[in-house]
């Protein structure tokens, strides 16, 4: 039998009907074998952080208990991005969907495919926020989920309701 894993998916949108695509997604990933989910964040919602003038980004974290290898959820993390019409025009640019694999169990690894954890994960309120109401101990670069939320500027930070948008 697989071993399961403790991972944490951060979602993303920024066009269009940015509940729905987030919706659609949680709702494939909890649907897919070897995928257990733990939590599902608020939704939180903030000012775009880097790349050009954009609109706002709707941000949630899904934790889930796996048997999948990282490569398997980074491929479930495309597929999601695809459903959604995601195009890889610009990086940092706007998207319908962006799913990113932020930890893997203890996992690190340092390829560029597929960098464990998130390089930029603990710097980014929108992610350290919403991650901490699901998995407050989770241990991320030696320091609890809870604990990087706390050192991160949340002022930003607006949590969002759960109607879709047209
Ligand atoms: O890294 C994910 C895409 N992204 C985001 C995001 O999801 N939320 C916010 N607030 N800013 C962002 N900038 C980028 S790029």
């Amino acid at each position: 039998m697989s071993e399961t894993v403790r991972a944490a998916l951060g979602l993303g949108s920024n066009i269009g009907d940015r509940h729905g695509f987030l919706a659609d997604a949680i709702a494939t990933i909890g649907s897919t074998p070897g995928i257990a989910v733990v939590g599902v964040s608020p939704l939180v919602e903030s000012a775009p952080v880097g790349g050009p003038v954009q609109q706002d980004y709707l941000n949630a974290v899904v934790v889930v208990d796996t048997t999948l290898t990282p490569d398997a959820l980074l491929a479930l993390a495309q597929r999601c991005e695809g459903e959604a019409g995601r195009e890889r025009r610009e990086r940092w640019g706007p998207r319908t969907l962006d799913v990113d694999l932020l930890a893997y169990g203890e996992l690190t690894t340092d390829d560029p495919v597929l960098t464990l954890p998130h390089p930029r994960a603990v710097e980014r309120a929108f992610v350290m926020v919403p991650w901490a109401v699901v998995d407050p101990h989770f241990v991320i670069a030696g320091r609890t989920v809870s604990d990087w939320a706390t050192s991160v500027d949340a002022s930003g930070i607006r949590s969002s309701g759960l109607e879709r948008e047209g």
